[in-house]
């Protein structure tokens, strides 16, 4: 197969509605050059011809390129051996969105789905030497409110209301968490490619027998083309790199193949086990030539999702289940990293899966509001051990489902099940996000509901159904998130997003335990981003949480679509701490309330999977990872990829082994534990006074089931709030650390922890507490790579935190109750 990108030579114009399209497209005025993979407002942008729609209040005045439609042009060049070739195509990966394709004056092609990837046969439109190629893409809010006008308003949650006629990633609409940005353009490749024969798709579903022992992967090649006496060859690679097994077979339009792997290297969740992952080499030969190649890369796993009884409790669970063992299915929300989207490198990919990797997560839920993502994201999963929850593309929104628009959504299921099927990492395929819960609140589904009103039941019950069970059978398909039979909010079944706290009633972080479900994959608390990304994307005037500034990178909502983050965040932060006095001590205690209510979410969630017939709780996926520009969000990353705090706590939550401490009458202390086998374990329970003055220790051994929840004998409390710290010993190690101030924080009078900093060298610092301390963050004013952060610390305790990019930064210092920060310079000390 020749191949040709078709990258080079774009240019791009905002279209002059006054000429005929032709006419448009001749004139030489107006052109800029064009990134192809790319949208217009990337190469706006990097021309100088808009500033950066993430600063500042910038995003209002970029409005416009959505309201326009654009042309793309290129020429290329087609040689005789490419129409020599029994087959020509144009294939184009992705189109966002509304797009009308022409070649050589004819159009071949109109596109109104930018999930859908296009391959047009375009052999008998070729020319030898020059060929033009042309793209108009609409308006996607014009299109959208036609088709509005035409079926009827629908209620939706962000953004736009007829963005749910566009099939377009929805939050470019604008989200609670996102500004509005509606990018047009050829978002993915495009590719010429002459052959006589190619391959077309290879699948190849790894079956794990029940025993473990082995593996069948059962390999389909689909070829396309001209087939005479073509050989395919089909090779399987060890981790080590081995062959273990290799056939060849004549090439037809359908060929099987059948692998079996005795003693296959399992493939296991981040935490809980390796990633060996064996490479899958088909080749299509005529004789030695080699005519096209694809490379798979498949992990040995036995995935499955269980919803059984829970003991002594109503409904069913909801829990993963790898190689026979309950996961824990502890993680995150992903939204699209970016609205430019083709300004996301791979790199960029790495290290943020990379962050949730190295914060214990073992699952990801690409929300349905967003992408299907690249290719890379879901490789970098495979090799990371992240799970991927994956949401078909609908969210918060009453969707149609009139032919035309499920005939489009007919052909991108069946287009991305297809392309992300192979992947070890895919878990699950669910309908979409929160439509059942939309559905509900407006009387179309639930207890009492008319379902007749809710038009796109039939996509999540049958159509998507239907693709995913004959595409991908060996993967649950799931309805919604949440879903979970009759009613989205009982949590008894299914799974559940808990927004009592933050949305709803507001309810006190410290009950997360009161709105708990089976598998809670959506919760979340608000915070500021790093003083870093607020200095770098708004002017020094604004750099005060009351800012008009401030407010337009806050975009949470309420009921009546007014801005409303500013105020909940307002009260979160009433009810536990002492007010702020400065932006500095605002992100701080945004960010910490952020991380208790995380800590209390993942600690008591977590206890409740509680070993075999009694996984009660599986799952905790924090609302949200990452953020898409400089925003005060739920994000435990913010977009100058620094981690907040709260990612910490949950780096500490989801460890093998972590401990809860929770005052009711007595000291209630309990241990979780993902490690397949049972422990022996020393736990220390200190307690100091609110003077910071020492007043007992105590010390038990402990025997820690395996991959579940021990509780520790309960201590009788003191009547005076105390301060505890507990500590988890495995053969001398110090495993898991706890700790518990008396809440709510706002009544008492820490003492001053007298906190000596050194740094050791360019990649570590010394932190001694002279009295207990809660909260201990360092910021370096860059995502440095700490190791740790936000800590608490006994009395007389050193810790070392350590970041590879430490040297010659400023740290600064916080803690509860400091005055103000600490800066320490960025000296070498004993190095
Ligand atoms: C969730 C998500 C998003 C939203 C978030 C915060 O339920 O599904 O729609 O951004 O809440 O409000």
């Amino acid at each position: 197969m020749i191949e040709h990108l078709l990258h080079s030579g774009w240019t791009l114009k905002a279209r002059t509605p006054s000429l005929s399209l032709q006419a448009d497209f001749q004139t030489q005025e107006g052109w800029t050059p064009a990134t192809v993979p790319g949208t217009v407002q990337w190469d706006l942008l990097k021309t100088g011809q808009i500033d950066d729609p993430f600063y500042g209040l910038n995003e209002k005045t970029v409005q416009w390129i959505g309201e326009d439609e654009w042309l793309y042009s290129t020429e290329f060049t087609v040689t005789s051996a490419d129409l020599q070739a029994e087959h020509v195509e144009l294939h184009f990966e992705g189109l966002d969105t509304l797009c009308t394709v022409w070649l050589n004056g004819q159009q071949i092609l109109v596109s109104d789905n930018m999930f859908v990837p296009r391959t047009i046969n375009v052999k008998s439109c070729l020319q030898e030497g020059l060929n033009t190629l042309q793209l108009v893409f609409e308006s996607p809010l014009e299109k959208g409110r036609e088709l509005e006008a035409q079926h009827g308003r629908r209620p939706v949650w962000n953004g736009d209301h007829s963005r749910v006629y566009v099939r377009k990633a929805q939050y470019h609409y604008g989200w609670d968490w996102g500004p509005v940005l509606l990018t047009a353009g050829p978002w993915k490749p495009i590719r010429l490619r002459a052959f006589t024969a190619r391959i077309d798709d290879v699948y190849a579903p790894v079956e794990v027998t029940p025993d473990l022992h082995s593996a069948l992967v059962p390999v389909q090649v689909q070829l396309a083309g001209t087939l005479t006496d073509q050989i395919l060859h089909i090779t399987l690679l060890g981790p080590d790199g081995q062959v273990v097994q290799q056939q060849q077979v004549q090439a037809s339009e359908s060929s099987q193949v059948l692998f079996q792997v005795d003693a296959p290297e399992l493939w296991f969740p981040n935490g809980y086990g390796k990633q060996p992952l064996y490479t899958l080499q088909v080749r299509l030969q005529a004789g030695n030539e080699v005519l096209d190649q694809k490379q798979l890369r498949l992990g040995m796993r036995r995935l499955r999702v269980v919803q059984e009884a829970v003991l002594g409790e109503s409904g069913r669970s909801f829990y993963f289940e790898v190689n026979n063992q309950p996961i824990f299915s502890g993680g995150a929300n992903w939204i699209p990293d970016d609205l430019i989207l083709n300004r996301i490198s791979d790199e960029q990919y790495r290290r943020r899966l990379t962050q949730a990797k190295d914060a214990n997560m073992n699952m990801i839920r690409v929300w349905g509001g967003g992408i299907y993502e690249a290719d890379v994201f879901y490789d970098l999963c495979d090799e990371l051990g992240l799970l991927v929850w994956q949401d078909f593309m609908f969210g918060c929104g009453m969707y149609p489902a009139h032919e035309s628009f499920r005939a489009s959504v007919q052909q991108e299921a069946e287009a991305q099940v297809k392309r992300l099927r192979n992947h070890t990492s895919i878990a699950l395929w669910c309908g979409n996000n929160e439509d059942y819960q939309i559905a509900q609140s407006v009387g179309a589904y639930g207890p009492g509901g008319d379902e007749s009103k809710f038009d796109a039941k039939v996509i999540y019950e049958v159509l998507l159904r239907e693709v995913c069970e004959r595409l991908d059978p060996g993967t649950l398909y799931w309805p919604g998130s949440p879903y979970g039979g009759d009613d989205v909010y009982t949590g008894l079944t299914g799974d559940r997003h808990t927004w009592e706290i933050w949305h709803a009633q507001m309810a006190p972080y410290q009950e997360y335990k009161n709105f708990e479900g089976r598998f809670v994959s959506e919760f979340g608390m608000m915070s500021a981003p790093s003083l870093a990304l607020i200095q770098q994307s708004m002017p020094e005037a604004e750099w005060f949480p009351e800012s008009q500034t401030f407010v337009h990178h806050t975009k949470a909502t309420g009921p009546n679509g007014k801005p409303d983050g500013a105020r909940r965040l307002a009260v979160y932060q009433a009810e536990n701490l002492r007010g702020h006095r400065n932006l500095e001590e605002y992100i701080y205690n945004t960010q910490l309330v952020q991380a208790e209510a995380m800590r209390y979410a993942y600690r008591d969630f977590r206890k409740r999977f509680e070993g075999p017939g009694k996984y009660a709780v599986s799952g905790a996926l924090v609302w949200q990872l990452n953020d898409c520009w400089p925003v005060s969000s739920w994000a435990i990353i913010d977009s100058l990829e620094i981690p907040k705090p709260a990612y910490f706590t949950i780096k500490r939550e989801l460890s093998t082994f972590s401990v809860g401490i929770q005052k009711t009458r007595d000291l209630e202390v309990w241990v979780s534990s993902g490690s397949f086998k049972t422990h022996e374990a020393t736990l220390h329970l200190h307690a100091y006074n609110l003077q910071g003055e020492w007043v007992s220790s105590t010390t038990r051994t402990v025997t820690l089931l395996p991959n579940r929840r021990t509780d520790v004998e309960a201590w009788q409390l003191d009547t005076s709030p105390l301060i505890h710290f507990a500590e988890l010993l495995i053969d001398d190690q110090v495993v898991a650390r706890s700790s518990e101030f008396p809440e709510p924080y706002k009544y008492f009078h820490f003492a001053d922890p007298q906190l000596q900093l050194e740094y050791l060298n360019d990649h570590s610092i010394r932190i001694t507490a002279q009295k207990p301390v809660k909260g201990v963050w360092l910021d370096a004013g860059a995502s440095v790579g700490w190791n740790d952060n936000f800590i608490d610390l006994r009395a007389g305790e050193s810790r070392v935190l350590e970041a590879p990019d430490l040297a010659g930064r400023t740290v600064q210092v916080r803690y509860l109750g400091a005055d103000q920060a600490t800066q320490v310079k960025p000296a070498v000390v004993g190095a």
